[in-house]
């Protein structure tokens, strides 16, 4: 844990450099020393299409992607959409086909919506994968996937049994109803829920959709407050919604409790086991690590190391598990997935530590 704490501190210090050029809209550079690389004069180009510009969690992701194409002396392009919806990201996709890039890795808005203009880039030769959020498997060549998602839903699950005592009404908070990742994490907490005995007494009451906006997300958390006064807990698998919620019921002195997917940085302050703040723990992973994965995922795929078929293996540098080796997707065994490592739980104990790296 220390030696993971020290390398993940090194890497946010790299980081924070790295995300002033990784803001909103786009950016595109060329990467570090290619002499240092090994000297390959016909760099290729490796794109990146994040959920939406303005969420940390994305800067975060693009910055562990950006920092890893550069070293290794490729060209790196980040592109932020303006929204998190398939439209906004199907335009960039379509902008990066006309220009010509070797690679798209996708956070995808939306599974089937984005499928024909993922067609498009492969039919135009340019290798497609997908990380954080999927998009149908038949049009990419793998998924760079955070942690299992039957053990993000298990955690969840888990999470809002314990702060409700085993008994009473809880509520979602997610981001865009036709998000990829959300809607999986949250039919697993319903399937838990369903097949053991031991969640019965739990009432699922709304899920809420902020769509990764900050404002959205806080008035829903109010209208979740208005309409079920006898709310016991909120679960929102989205870093922008559960801040938002964290701050509406820590500033409300609200007696509902918090727990989902958060931002250390951004919860520090709403983490802890009284009644003065709103979030007893929650989950996540590192999304500096989500984006540098991607981009050694990207160039294996453009280098020929991998193609997406299950089984292959490829080096991601000094990562903790490397060398990875692709999966296959659980209920769709042809379809490959790179998961990253377990969820990791924050609360009171350790959160200052890991505020300090994401
Ligand atoms: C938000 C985004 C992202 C998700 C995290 C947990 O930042 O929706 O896709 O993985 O939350």
């Amino acid at each position: 844990m220390k030696k993971k704490l020290f390398s993940a501190l090194l890497c946010a210090t790299m980081v924070v450099g790295l995300l002033a050029g990784c803001g909103g809209g786009s950016s595109s550079s060329q990467g570090g020393d290619a002499s240092a690389a090994g000297g390959d004069s016909s760099a290729h180009t490796y794109a990146i299409v994040t959920k939406s510009a303005g969420n940390p969690y994305n800067e975060r992701e693009a910055a562990g992607f950006k920092e890893v194409i550069e070293a290794s002396g490729g060209n790196c392009v980040v592109q932020n959409p303006e929204s998190a919806t398939a439209d906004a990201q199907i335009s960039v996709i379509q902008s990066l086909i006309s220009q010509g890039v070797d690679s798209i890795a996708i956070a995808a808005n939306d599974s089937n919506a984005l499928a024909s203009v993922c067609q498009e880039a492969l039919d135009a030769g340019i290798k497609v994968l997908t990380l954080d959020s999927d998009v149908n498997t038949a049009v990419r060549a793998s998924f760079c996937n955070q942690a299992g998602v039957q053990e993000v839903g298990q955690a969840l699950i888990d999470a809002v049994y314990d702060i409700c005592g085993g008994e009473g009404q809880y509520a979602i908070l997610s981001a865009t109803s036709q998000a990829t990742n959300q809607n999986a994490w949250i039919d697993a907490m319903k399937s838990v829920q369903e097949s053991d005995e031991k969640y019965s007494k739990l009432e699922l009451v709304e899920v809420a959709y902020g769509d990764d906006e900050p404002q959205k997300s806080t008035d829903q958390t109010q209208a979740l407050l208005t309409n079920y006064p006898e709310l016991k807990c909120i679960c929102a698998p989205t870093t922008v919604g559960i801040a938002a919620a964290a701050k509406v019921l820590q500033d409300q002195k609200s007696s509902v409790k918090l727990t989902g997917l958060g931002l250390p940085s951004e919860m520090k302050e709403y983490i802890g086991a009284d009644d003065a703040h709103s979030c007893p723990y929650m989950f996540l992973w590192n999304p500096i690590d989500l984006g540098k994965l991607a981009a050694y995922a990207s160039i294996a795929l453009v280098d020929g190391t991998i193609t997406g078929a299950v089984g292959d293996t490829f080096e991601a540098g000094d990562m903790e598990n490397s060398p990875y080796t692709l999966s296959a997707v659980a209920g769709d065994e042809s379809a490959s997935e790179i998961i990253l490592g377990p969820p990791f739980k924050f609360d009171p104990d350790n959160i200052e530590e890991w505020a300090a790296v994401y």
